[in-house]
C-alpha cells in the first residue's frame, strides 16, 4: 500500500524488519519515515556513510519489567511495563506512558520512535522516549490505580531523573495516575524533583495550559493549515473521534474558533449531535464522572449514540482522528474524501493507515501528521520542566500564548522544508525531514555515541 522505497533504505528496512520481528507498529512508524527521507540521503551522503538512520532506529535502552499487584479482594496480578528510552541526542528522553491492555514493545517502540522527531520539531530540549504497561485501567477502583502505579514506579524510578528521562501521560494515564507516579517517585527518592514528571496537578508543579495543550495544538494546526490555503475553520463543521483528554480540547478550541464539531466517539460507540457537542457536558461525563459518551445521550435528548458506529462515516469538512493507531482505514479516508473533505489533522499517533494517507494526499487535503499536527503536548511538557528549573509559575494566557507560537513555527518549519526538500503541501515530508535532520546533526555532532 505504502510507497516503495529506494533501494539503500529498503536495505536499512529489511534488516530493521529481521532485528526487530512482529513489531508491526513500529515498522508501520519506521517506514513512514524512511519513504520521506530519499531526497535528505542525497543531499547528505555523510549521514548514510555514518550509519545516522541505522542508528537512530535502535533505542538507545530499553527496559521491560514486571508489576505485580493486588485488587481491592487480595487477587494478585502480574502485568508488564515498559519504558524505551529512545533518544538523547537533543535532550533527557521525553514522552508519555500509555496505560492500555494492547499495550507490547512494538507499540511502545513506535510512539518512542515518533517521539524522537516530534520532540525535535517543537525546538525544545527533549529527546524521545516512551513507556506504558498492559495495565487496563478501566473498573478499577481508584486504590487499585494507586497500588498499580506505586508497584510500577518502584521499579522504574531508578532510571528516571529530570536531567534523565521525564514521563507524562497518554491513554489511560492522566493527572490521577500522575499524582500516584511522582508521589512514589518522591517517596523513594527522597527528592521533590518536579522536573522529573509532566502533566502534574497545578497545585502540585503542574504547568497552566498542559491538559488542555494537545487538542489546542492540533486545531491551532489545522489553522495554520487552512491560513496557508487561504482558507479559516470558522464556520466548518468538524468530527473529532475519541473522547479522552485530546479530543475535549480539540472540541473546545475549535469550537471557541468558529467550528461546529457534530461527532465523537469511545471504543463503544460514537455521539453525534447537530447543534455541536456541549464541552461542558462531555468534560463532566469524562472528567469528573468517568463514564462512557453513551450516558451523553441522557441529557442531550436530540444527539444519537450509536454502539459500534463508525465515526468517519459522519460527513465533515475537518476531521480530527484523537482516539488511537491506524482508527482511520483507507476505506474511511475515501468516503470521508466523498463527503467533502478538507483538512485533517492527527491528534492521536499514527491514527491513519498508509493507504488512508495515500488517498489523503492524491486527494489534495491538507493532512497535519501526528508528529506536527499533535506536537503542542510534549511543546508544554516542555514548558512545565522550564518552569519546574525556575520554581516559576506562569498564567495561563502566557503559557497559551507559548504553545500558540510553538504551533506556528512547528507548522512554518514543516512547511517550508516540505518546499525545499521537493514536496510542497506535503506535511508529512516536511515534519520528517526537518525533525530527522536536527537530530541527525546533532548525533553527528556528539561522535560515535
Ligand atoms: P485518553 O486515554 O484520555 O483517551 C483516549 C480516547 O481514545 C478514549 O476516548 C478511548 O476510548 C479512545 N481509544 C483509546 N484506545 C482505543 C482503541 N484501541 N480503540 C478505540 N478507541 C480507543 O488518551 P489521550 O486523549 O491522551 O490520547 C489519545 C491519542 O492522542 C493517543 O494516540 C495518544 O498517543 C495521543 N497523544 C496524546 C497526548 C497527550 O498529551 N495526552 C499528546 C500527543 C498525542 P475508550 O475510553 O473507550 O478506551
Ligand atoms: O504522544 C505524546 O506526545 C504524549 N503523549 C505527550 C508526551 C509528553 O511528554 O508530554
Amino acid at each position: 500500500m505504502s510507497a516503495r522505497l529506494d533501494e539503500k533504505l529498503d536495505l536499512i528496512y529489511r534488516d530493521i524488519l529481521q532485528r526487530n520481528p512482529g513489531e508491526d507498529e513500529f515498522h508501520q512508524a519506521v517506514h513512514e519515515v524512511l519513504e520521506t527521507l530519499g531526497p535528505v540521503m542525497s543531499r547528505y551522503p555523510d549521514f548514510v556513510d555514518k550509519k545516522i538512520i541505522q542508528r537512530i532506529c535502535e533505542p538507545e535502552r530499553q527496559i521491560i519489567f514486571r508489576v505485580p499487584w493486588q485488587d481491592d479482594k487480595g487477587e494478585v496480578h502480574i502485568n508488564r511495563a515498559f519504558r524505551v528510552e529512545f533518544n538523547s541526542a537533543l535532550g533527557p528522553y521525553k514522552g508519555g506512558m500509555r496505560f492500555h491492555p494492547s499495550v507490547y514493545l512494538g507499540i511502545i517502540k513506535f510512539l518512542g520512535f515518533e517521539q524522537i522527531f516530534k520532540n525535535a520539531l517543537t525546538n525544545m530540549p527533549i529527546g524521545g522516549g516512551k513507556g506504558g504497561s498492559d495495565f487496563d485501567p478501566k473498573g478499577k477502583s481508584d486504590a487499585e490505580v494507586m497500588r498499580f502505579c506505586q508497584s510500577l514506579m518502584t521499579e522504574l524510578y531508578r532510571h528516571l531523573g529530570e536531567y534523565t528521562d521525564v514521563p507524562a501521560g497518554d491513554i489511560g494515564v492522566g493527572q490521577r495516575e500522575i499524582g500516584y507516579l511522582f508521589g512514589q517517585y518522591k517517596r523513594i527518592t527522597n527528592r521533590y524533583e518536579s522536573g522529573v514528571f509532566t502533566g502534574k496537578g497545578l497545585d502540585w508543579g503542574g504547568s497552566r495550559a498542559r491538559k488542555e495543550a494537545t487538542g489546542y495544538g492540533a486545531v491551532y494546526f489545522v489553522d495554520e493549515m487552512l491560513k496557508a490555503r487561504k482558507d479559516k475553520i470558522d464556520g466548518k463543521t468538524m468530527v473529532v473521534s475519541g473522547s479522552g483528554n485530546v479530543a475535549i480540547y480539540a472540541i473546545e478550541k475549535a469550537t471557541q474558533l468558529g467550528a461546529k464539531v457534530i461527532a465523537c466517539s469511545d471504543s463503544g460507540g460514537i455521539i453525534v449531535d447537530e447543534e455541536g457537542i456541549d464541552v461542558a457536558l462531555l468534560k463532566r461525563i469524562k472528567e469528573v464522572e468517568r463514564r462512557r459518551i453513551s450516558a451523553y445521550v441522557e441529557e442531550r435528548t436530540k444527539a444519537t449514540y450509536t454502539e459500534g458506529g463508525n465515526i468517519w462515516s459522519v460527513p465533515c469538512q475537518i476531521a480530527l482522528p484523537c482516539a488511537t493507531q491506524n482508527e482511520l482505514n483507507g476505506k474511511d479516508a475515501k468516503q470521508l474524501v466523498e463527503n467533502g473533505l478538507v483538512a485533517v489533522a492527527e491528534g492521536a499517533n499514527m491514527p491513519t493507515t498508509p493507504e488512508g494517507m495515500r488517498i489523503f494526499d492524491e486527494a489534495g487535503i491538507a493532512f497535519g501528521p501526528g508528529k506536527a499536527a499533535n506536537a503542542g503536548g510534549v511543546a508544554t511538557s516542555a514548558l512545565e520542566m522550564q518552569q519546574n528549573a525556575s520554581r516559576d509559575t506562569w498564567t495561563f494566557k502566557h503559557t497559551e500564548g507559548r504553545l500558540h507560537e510553538i504551533m506556528i513555527e512547528i507548522h512554518k518549519a514543516a512547511y517550508e522544508t516540505a518546499d525545499e526538500f521537493g514536496s510542497p503541501g506535503n506535511y508529512v515530508v516536511g515534519a520528517n525531514t526537518a525533525g530527522f535532520l536536527k537530530v541527525a546533526r546533532a548525533m553527528d555532532a556528539m561522535g560515535l555515541v
